[in-house]
């Protein structure tokens, strides 16, 4: 029984590459409601991954490592305050691709 702990880790990784392959499918063959929802917790994961230093929010040196949101930080940053909130950075789902 205890041979189900080493098991744990890898289990949780498998499991959360699989969210991601799904998310990524979703957005093509999801409707819409339902591919907005998982976009937006793939862009949840995507802030939670960019946030280094777990603050709540993006500096510009976090949202480097996201090159489609550098390009637009200055128009994402809609109070001007240098950093981008959740709720700033999940704005990039209301922007087209365009
Ligand atoms: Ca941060
Ligand atoms: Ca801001």
């Amino acid at each position: 029984m205890t041979q189900r702990i080493p098991f744990l880790p890898a289990a949780l990784s498998a499991v959360v590459l699989a969210g991601a392959s799904v998310a990524a499918c979703a957005q093509t063959q999801a409707p819409a409601s339902e591919s907005s929802a998982r976009a937006r917790l793939a862009v949840e994961a995507a802030f939670n991954r960019a946030d280094a230093n777990n603050d709540g929010k993006l500096s510009r040196d976090e949202a480097g490592h996201l090159p489609a949101i550098a390009l637009k930080f200055d128009d994402l940053d809609t109070n001007k305050d240098g950093f981008l909130s959740m709720e700033e950075f999940s704005a990039v789902l209301n922007t087209p691709a365009a």
